[in-house]
Order: structure tokens, then C-alpha cells, then sequence
């Protein structure tokens, strides 16, 4: 499938001008949105060459600014030379529409812009597929916009007519769209029930925290982390390195952001399937970013809209070498139990973090002992596969006995197969 960017901020643009709305949020709050629409803007390789907030405003559903704003963001696009002018709220598509005609530039929102930078990162068939159905479905209800347009110029209804066909491909498309995801999906899914005995544990957070940072530095990935948002779109596993048993696997996930478009967290709930399927999450939290607060919060609300929020969760505050204040890993040591301070970069902080893990699942060990025949092979594999092995005695008949600790999943599957003739 070719990488075809359906919202389409033209390549040519350099150049933008952004909006922020201010509804009901405090001042500051916007300034933060806009800062990180700057940083989105800046992975799509655009510079923001100015800002305008439009304090206290009313929405109106034909512009969503005042004209008299629309003209003052004309002006400053004409000034600086910008080609596109980005809003940091949701538009509608008439709403699109009057503004393009009265700015002379193109516009888009701010889930146009996440769109677009998920499709030029999209390299598999799979995170293809997604984020094509994202932009179909965030189309949908633009249409009106593009076509009223037309219908209203040429006064013959041919507008009406043709959002209708239009709707009916785009839903078709969708419909086909979705059936390839599942076949995709399905290789996805075998893979994962292969897994259902291993422990996993998935790396999530804000985007460009470090999740992938930390992930190499866990595993013998070869993925390096990238200062750009979502660069990271297919969840990845592989097993903590050094090898343990049980062997404790990874997954790297998508970030979360502010604002992100409903439509992708549908389209990518499988990939965030790794999460719901986690024994434990790691949440990543960049803490030398002023809004870090903010940005745990929206993790935590992803994580709850995608039904995730009962898994049991280790905060992990990334980027300390950037944290100039000494007393901070103290006070969120303190504030949020069980969490970790340390910086991705760091050899001795991957171990404490790496330790930080095992110590979590060996919580969670319970002891005991198993008799096991030298020809059952199965538990044999599994006592050395996911338990770890405190002692092992040969007893008559080549029987060995193990003492051993481990998660109360594989406990109950070896008494299992004891009743099968195994002893313990
Ligand atoms: N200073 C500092 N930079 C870090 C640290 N961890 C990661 N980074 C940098 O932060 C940027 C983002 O890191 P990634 O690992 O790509 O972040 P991510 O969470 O995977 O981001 P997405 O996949 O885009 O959601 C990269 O430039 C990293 O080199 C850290 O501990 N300290
Ligand atoms: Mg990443």
C-alpha cells in the first residue's frame, strides 16, 4: 500500500502560522498545546513562524474565529511568508472551508496534523492500514465542507448528491480497510497467544518520553529512540536482556498525546492489545518537560478509555540528567510509591530499572516444590523455561526434585500436570 497522506499538508509548506482557542482552559494551558503543536509541526520538518491566541471566544459553527481574527491571521501569514495555518481545536468541515477562503491559506487541525505525521511514519502493512482508517474516518464528516462549497456555487444539489457517494466509498473503503486489518492482525495474535505464559510487561507513556530509549537499553533491541513525536507506531517485543526465567518480555507501544485524535485510538486498539494484555505496565514519564504533570495525566486517561487503567502500573520518571532540582526524585519517590527516578541514558539506572522489574515479578513468586519423572518432558521445559530454580536433588529413578518459585499462573499449570501423574 503506497503511503498516501490523505489530510495532505502539502510538502510545500515550510511555513506555519498556529491558532490556539482559548474556551474554557486558563492561558497558560494553551500556551503549553501550543508549544507542543510546534513540536508536532516541527516532525512534519514545519517551522511555526507565528502564534495568535484568540482569548474568550464563542465558537460559531461557520468559522470557529471571528473574522476579524481571520483577518489578523491573514495579515501575519502574509507577513512572515506562511503557506498553511494550523488551529489547535477541533474544526468542522464548513468550518474549514470559510476559513481557508477567508485566510487564502490552507487549514488544518490539530488532528490533521497528528494524522499526518502517523502516516508518514506508518512503515508496516499493519500501522498503514490504521492510520488509513483513522484519516477516512476523521474525513467523514468534512466532506460537507469540501462539497456544500461546490453545491452552493453550481445551484443544483449536485453538492448533496456527490457527499452522499462520497460517504458511501469512504464507509466501503473502511468496511475492506478494517477486513485486511484483521487478516493482518490474525499472524499478530497467534504470535501472542504463543505468549500467554510469559510474563510482559508494556512500555507506555506520552510520546517522545523515551519509551523506545529505555526499551533498547532493556533488551538488545537495535531501535533507537528519535526526538520526534510518535516515532514509534508498531508495538515491538523482545525479551529484558540479560535472558531470565521466566523470561520477562517487552513491548514497546505508541504514544499518547493531548488531544489525539478518537479515531486513532480505535484504529489502533490492537496494537495497544499489548497493553491490555500486560502483567504489569511501565509508565514512562519525561520528567524534564514542564507539563509533565499534564502529560501523565493524559497517559493515565488513554489508558483508562482503552480499559487498561486496572493493570498494575510502575511510574518510571525519565530524563533526571535534564532535572536540575536535586530534591525532585525525593518528592515523587515520596508522592508516587513504588515508582523510579533515572535517565534512559544512564548504564547504572537501566540495571536499577531492570532490577526495579525483577523485583516486582519475584514479589509475586510464590515458592514451592515439584517432583518431576525424567520423561515428562513438558514440565520439565516448563519448570526450566519460566520457573526460577532455587535447588534441584535427584531422587531414585532418576526423579529430580526442584524447589522452585514462581508466578502462581505456572504453579497452577505444574499441579496441573502433577494430577497427571507428576508429583509434588
Ligand atoms: N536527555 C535525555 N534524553 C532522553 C532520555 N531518554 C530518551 N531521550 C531522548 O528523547 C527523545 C525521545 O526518545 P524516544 O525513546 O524516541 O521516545 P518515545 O517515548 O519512544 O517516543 P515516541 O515513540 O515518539 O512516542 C530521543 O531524542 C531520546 O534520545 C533521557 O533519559 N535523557
Ligand atoms: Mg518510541
Amino acid at each position: 500500500m503506497e503511503t498516501e497522506t490523505l489530510i495532505n499538508i502539502e510538502n510545500t509548506f515550510r511555513k506555519a502560522v498556529i491558532v490556539g482557542m482559548q474556551i474554557d482552559e486558563q492561558e497558560y494551558e494553551i500556551i503549553q498545546d501550543l508549544n507542543e503543536l510546534e513540536a508536532l509541526l516541527r516532525t512534519l520538518g514545519i517551522a511555526t513562524v507565528g502564534r495568535i491566541i484568540q482569548k474568550r471566544v464563542r465558537p460559531t459553527a461557520s468559522h470557529l474565529i471571528g473574522t476579524g481574527k481571520a483577518e489578523e491571521v491573514k495579515t501575519l501569514c502574509d507577513q512572515e511568508g506562511a503557506g498553511l495555518v494550523v488551529i489547535d481545536h477541533v474544526l468542522s468541515g464548513p468550518q474549514i472551508r470559510n476559513l481557508e477562503t477567508d485566510i487564502k491559506r490552507q487549514v488544518v487541525d490539530r488532528s490533521g496534523v497528528i494524522l499526518d505525521i502517523f502516516a508518514r511514519h506508518a512503515k508496516t502493512n499493519a500501522a498503514k492500514t490504521q492510520v488509513k482508517i483513522a484519516q477516512l474516518e476523521y474525513l467523514m464528516p468534512r466532506l460537507v465542507g469540501l462539497w456544500t462549497h461546490f453545491g452552493r456555487q453550481s445551484g443544483s444539489g449536485a453538492g448533496e448528491k456527490q457527499i452522499e457517494m462520497d460517504r458511501r466509498k469512504n464507509r466501503d473503503r473502511i468496511g475492506k480497510l478494517k477486513k485486511r486489518l484483521e487478516e493482518i492482525e490474525g499472524e499478530r495474535k497467534v504470535q501472542r497467544r504463543s505468549r500467554r505464559n510469559e510474563i510482559k510487561v508494556a512500555v507506555v507513556g506520552y510520546t517522545n518520553s523515551g519509551k523506545t530509549t529505555l526499551m533498547k537499553g532493556l533488551t538488545s533491541a537495535d531501535t533507537d529512540g528519535k526526538d520526534e513525536l510518535f516515532a514509534t507506531l508498531v508495538a515491538s517485543t523482545r525479551p529484558i536482556d540479560p535472558n531470565t526465567r521466566p523470561k520477562i518480555l517487552l513491548s514497546d507501544t505508541v504514544g499518547f498525546i493531548r488531544k489525539l485524535p478518537h479515531g486513532l485510538i480505535e484504529s489502533f486498539k490492537s496494537t495497544l492489545e499489548e497493553v491490555l494484555d500486560a502483567d504489569l505496565l511501565l509508565h514512562v514519564v519525561d520528567v524534564s518537560h514542564t507539563s509533565y504533570n499534564s502529560q501523565m495525566e493524559t497517559t493515565t486517561d488513554v489508558l483508562k478509555e482503552i480499559g487498561a487503567d486496572h493493570i498494575p502500573t510502575i511510574l518510571a520518571f525519565n530524563k533526571m540528567d535534564q532535572v536540575d532540582d536535586p530534591f525532585l526524585p525525593r518528592i515523587l519517590k515520596k508522592k508516587y510509591s513504588g515508582s523510579i527516578c533515572l535517565s534512559a541514558y544512564s548504564l547504572d539506572d537501566i540495571k536499577r530499572l531492570r532490577n526495579h522489574i525483577f523485583e516486582y515479578f519475584e514479589d509475586k513468586f510464590h515458592e514451592a516444590c515439584v517432583l518431576v519423572r525424567p520423561d515428562e518432558r513438558d514440565v520439565l521445559s516448563l519448570v526450566h523455561q519460566k520457573c526460577i530454580i532455587i535447588d534441584a536433588n535427584y531422587e531414585v529413578e532418576g526423579e529430580i526434585r526442584f524447589h522452585i518459585r514462581a508466578p502462581e499462573i505456572i504453579l497452577s499449570k505444574l499441579k496441573k500436570s502433577d494430577s497427571h501423574g507428576g508429583k509434588s
